[in-house]
């Protein structure tokens, strides 16, 4: 490098830029992984499973030269049931009014096509995509170049790509090069929001979605789909520590011992887990008390889905940008 190159590439002249980028793939590509590398904050709860994410998260990341809005979405995939289509429409209604989309994809699924209904809305959102080939850290080099991993996904997918980029999320590698690309497609502006602020949701959702995420980690079949997490209260207390009160939800009776378990031991391990990330997040000790109640077949429920915050139509959406 040249000794007398500037130490930043933000010469004081160049204007700020601001935008929204779309993380768009089926579930467990590591959408929310890479938020959260992005942010180097974590904002998303991560798990091996699928529907992790049910609602679109913005995780906001601002330095010197611009800030970035992500918006993490649900996996796209064909819906099975009314729950299902809700998180294909609000992964897809993300893509309305961003600057850029990332379509996400594993090495070895550079060839499945979207879903029908996330490749037309990829058309449709007329805005510059780029392929982000996440985990490879797991890859093979020399069994799939970029070239061939976009030529497979390209085909798959009929899109055209605007650049191809190999990444790790759990490894945070290829991520530099990729905010810089990007940064380049977003339109000058002010920041939208805040720089100080991480993201758009506030402690109550967060704090239920990492009980959540412990719910996740530690149970099995069908139960990480039957469950829903609602923060009941939030107490932010001075000289003590907050209340925080976080309902789990499950659709069955015969559901709610499973999660409580023997002696109240599985409900004990959520908890002790949460709290940590919750204290972390708030920055202040927390008293969490956890609760487990049966609201029979919630994902077949309008009313249901509305109480836990899942709304049919997409609440505070993005600023629309002109077409
Ligand atoms: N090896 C590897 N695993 C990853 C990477 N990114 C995510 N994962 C894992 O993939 C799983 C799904 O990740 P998640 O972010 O929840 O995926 P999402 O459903 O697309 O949001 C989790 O177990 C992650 O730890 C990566 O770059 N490399
Ligand atoms: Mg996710």
């Amino acid at each position: 490098m040249n000794e007398a190159a500037p130490p930043s590439l933000s010469a004081p002249s160049e204007s700020f830029r601001s935008g929204f980028v779309a993380l768009l793939g089926e579930p467990n590509v590591g959408k929310s992984t890479l938020l959260n590398a992005l942010l180097d904050f974590k904002v998303a709860i991560v798990s091996p499973k699928p529907q992790t994410t049910r609602d679109r998260i913005f995780g906001i990341r601002t330095d010197e030269t611009c800030q970035i809005v992500f918006v993490d979405t649900p996996g796209v995939m064909e819906p099975h049931d009314r729950f299902n289509e809700y998180l294909r429409d609000r992964a897809l209604e993300a893509l309305r009014g961003v600057d850029v989309v990332y379509r996400m994809i594993e090495p070895e699924r550079a060839n499945v096509p979207l879903p029908p209904a996330a490749a037309e809305a990829l058309a449709r959102c007329r805005r510059p995509v780029f392929l982000v080939v996440n985990k490879c850290d797991l890859l093979d080099e020399s069994k799939a170049t970029e070239k061939e991993l976009h030529a497979a996904a390209a085909a798959a997918d009929g899109v055209e790509y605007a650049g191809v980029f190999r990444v790790s999320a759990l490894e945070r590698t290829g991520l530099d090069s990729l905010i810089e690309a990007t940064r380049f497609l977003l339109p000058e502006g002010p920041p939208l929001y805040d720089p100080e602020q991480m993201t758009d949701r506030d402690l109550r959702f967060l704090a239920a979605e990492i009980v959540r995420e412990k719910v996740l980690a530690h149970t099995a079949q069908e139960i990480p789909y039957a469950v829903a997490t609602r923060t009941e209260e939030f107490r932010e207390r001075e000289g003590a520590k907050h209340f925080v009160c976080v309902t789990i939800h499950v659709e069955h009776e015969s559901q709610k011992p499973i999660l409580i378990g023997a002696g109240g031991a599985m409900l004990k391990k959520i908890g002790s887990e949460a709290r940590p990330d919750i204290e972390q997040l708030c920055g202040h000790p927390v008293f969490l008390e956890l609760r487990v109640k049966v609201r029979k077949n919630w994902r077949k429920n309008e009313d249901a889905l509305r109480e836990f915050g899942f709304r049919p139509e997409g609440r505070g959406r993005q600023r629309r940008r002109k077409a």
